[in-house]
């Protein structure tokens, strides 16, 4: 296949969770991808170091400094790239944060995908646009959730998404492009970040199993989340467009569990009972809660042939068994960034 013929995909995002896998599987396909990367003052690729330097992936896998506020540097960026496919997975993606940052969270999350949508339609891009939305948006309105259920977003990050979502479909409307919604519910991976729930609790079994920790903070336990497996969920992004017509899907396992379900697969996995190391921190709590998001994915099955395969129990049991690997190699360098939020 020569360099013309590859199809170029666009990834916001690229150094995140979802970013990082979806990378993976676009370069496994023969893709050509441009990775949207923002500058720091510190490293912030641990999530692609091993894309960037593997030799055969060099010429395929190109980073650009680039960030969702800028939109001239959108719009310059796309119109060199000509891209086949863009996946907008770049956010302010922290529920918690985002009711401390509303305004950013509003400019980044909300505002980001329009400048995203606005470069392509301008530059007359002919792409197919994913867009990451999110069980967030159904906040309030009780489970189970599907493509018909009305939003009831709980926080400035679910009220930038319901944009978002409404963003990218009126676009599909008035100018007829290939724009989808990908309604995901928390996928979770060995790669998540440290502070979202799973991860911080898996990363202390880990802690605590070495005696390197000896108690977990966290708030409300009582929530309910339908939790899948990150590799399995950015295939269905993919799928979503390369799919005949554009249309929105639910992506979930159809499957409950509350934060005392997660604490038990994962501690119990190693031997450990979590209610002698658990204490209640109260600024883990948030001004409004969602209480239970379980999501019917039906049209996915249907439609894209997509299903779930990793539940919540195995899930959790990968996390901690990755967890306790990557401390082995983490030595003395360890932050523990899940005490920030
Ligand atoms: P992460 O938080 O792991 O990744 C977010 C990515 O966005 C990072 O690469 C981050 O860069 C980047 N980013 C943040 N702000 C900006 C900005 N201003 N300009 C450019 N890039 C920026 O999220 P996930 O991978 O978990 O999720 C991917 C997307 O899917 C997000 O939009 C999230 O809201 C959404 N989503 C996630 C779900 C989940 O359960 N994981 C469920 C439903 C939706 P940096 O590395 O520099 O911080
Ligand atoms: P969520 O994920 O808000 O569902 O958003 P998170 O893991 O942050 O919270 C899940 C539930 O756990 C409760 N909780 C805690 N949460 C965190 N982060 N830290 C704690 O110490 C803690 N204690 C209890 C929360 O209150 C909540 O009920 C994720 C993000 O990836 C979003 O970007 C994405 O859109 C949604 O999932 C679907």
């Amino acid at each position: 296949m020569t360099t013309t013929d590859r199809k170029r995909a666009v990834v916001t995002g690229v150094t995140g969770q979802d970013g990082s896998y979806l990378t993976e599987l676009l370069l496994s396909k023969g893709y050509e991808v441009h990775g949207l990367i923002r500058r720091a003052s510190t490293f912030n690729t641990h999530r692609i170091d091993h894309l960037v330097s593997a030799p055969q992936e060099e010429k395929r896998l190109h980073l650009h400094h680039a960030d969702l506020t800028d939109g001239s540097r959108l719009v310059t960026l796309l119109d060199s790239i000509q891209p086949h496919e863009v996946y907008n997975l770049a956010a302010q993606s922290h529920v918690r944060v985002s009711f401390d940052e509303p305004e950013y969270t509003g400019d980044v999350t909300g505002l980001g995908s329009t400048r995203l949508l606005e470069a392509i339609r301008v530059i007359g891009l002919d792409t197919r646009y994913y867009q990451a939305s999110s069980s967030e948006m159904f906040g309030a309105t009780p489970p189970p959730q599907n493509e018909d259920t009305p939003f009831y977003p709980r926080s400035p990050y679910g009220a930038a998404k319901v944009y978002s979502y409404w963003m990218t479909k009126n676009y599909r409307e008035a100018y007829g492009m290939f724009a989808v919604n990908g309604i995901l519910f928390n996928h979770e991976s060995p790669r998540r970040g440290e502070t979202f729930v799973t991860r911080k609790i898996t990363r202390a079994v880990a802690r605590i199993l070495e005696g390197k920790q000896d108690s977990l903070y966290l708030g409300n336990l009582d929530s309910v989340r339908d939790w899948g497996y990150a590799p399995e969920y950015v295939e269905a992004m993919w799928r979503m467009l390369q799919h005949d017509e554009p249309t929105d899907y639910v992506v979930a396992t159809g499957h409950a569990a509350s934060i005392r379900d997660f604490l038990d697969h994962s501690f119990s996995h190693v031997g450990l009972d979590w209610e002698k190391f658990v204490r209640f921190d109260e600024r883990y709590l948030r001004p409004t809660e969602v209480d239970a998001l379980i999501g019917d994915a039906s049209k996915a099955k249907q439609l894209l042939g997509w299903e779930a395969r990793v539940l919540t129990p195995e899930l959790a049991r990968i996390m901690v068994d990755a967890d306790i690997e990557s401390l082995k190699v983490e030595g003395t360098h360890y932050v523990d960034t899940a005490r920030f939020t």
